[in-house]
């Protein structure tokens, strides 16, 4: 039985309900060995790290766009599949990047929500961060809070209020997630967790001896249009266009998947 048959309806339903959801084994052990050296390459070949938020990720740009095999994680058919049932709508794939916290000196990824920097107009914006190493809580696995996609208020706040405060702004517009319970999320390489753009996380320092390496990938609904934030205009897109087919592509579906 593959992974996308044993995406159950408890999986869908704890994907809305709680804003995040696990799914073990969504990779064989072949395809983690070969795209965790296909994500060292990309890093080697173009990274930055992100000083700017105290992170100390070690990210790609654009990775999807550039490395053969980081393609096709991100247009992997039972990814996709998966992401259209969890979604209930058609989806394309915007982004895929190699994230790795290498130990020694690795930091915390302050509280945030994804929806604050997304430079979409959309129903549904949500990330697959699929573990390329096993990730105990130790390595920095995601902790999620659950519901938080569902908070009133506005459905995201100015940039701004992120650049001012990045580890606080949640709290701080938000003040009773404070008291929402705090699920960490431990997952064995080879699984991928699915996170709600406006769903609150978080991430540990790496306090082990070994690198953590994921690859995210980030889907939005089919029909989102694309929307520049103040001060933040990368694309060579105008504000209201639809996502170009041939950057963004469709959601690829395993042969044979039905809905
Ligand atoms: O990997 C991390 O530490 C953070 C990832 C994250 O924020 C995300 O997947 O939205």
């Amino acid at each position: 039985m593959t992974t996308t048959d044993t995406a159950t309806e408890h999986t869908v339903e704890d994907f809305r309900e709680r804003g995040f959801t696990h799914v073990p084994g969504l990779l064989t052990a072949d395809e983690v060995a070969r795209f965790s050296t296909a994500a060292e390459e990309a890093l080697a070949a173009r990274s930055h790290t992100d000083e700017e938020f105290g992170t100390r990720i070690v990210a790609t740009t654009d990775a999807w766009e550039h490395h053969p095999t980081l393609r096709e994680l991100a247009l992997h058919p039972r990814l996709g599949t998966l992401a259209e049932r969890l979604a209930g709508m058609p989806l394309r794939v915007w982004g895929g990047e190699v994230l790795r916290k290498d130990p020694g000196r690795s930091a915390p990824t302050g509280w945030h929500d994804d929806l604050t920097f997304a430079l979409l107009d959309s129903r549904l914006v949500f990330n697959a961060w699929i573990a390329l190493v096993d990730v105990p809580a130790e390595r920095g696995c995601l902790t999620f809070l659950p519901g938080s996609h569902r908070r009133g208020g506005p459905q995201r706040v100015a940039l701004a209020e992120h650049t001012a405060d990045p580890d606080n702004y949640l709290f701080t517009h938000w003040p009773e997630l404070r008291w929402n319970p705090r699920v960490a999320v431990p997952v064995r390489a080879g699984d991928v967790t699915f996170h709600h753009a406006r769903t609150a996380h978080y991430a540990g320092a790496n306090t082990t001896d070994q690198a953590r390496l994921s690859f995210l990938v980030t889907f939005t609904d089919a029909a989102a249009t694309y929307r520049p934030l103040p001060g933040r205009d990368p694309l060579d897109l105008r504000p209201g266009q639809p996502l170009p087919d041939h950057r963004y592509p469709r959601t690829p579906r395993a042969p044979g998947a039905t809905t």
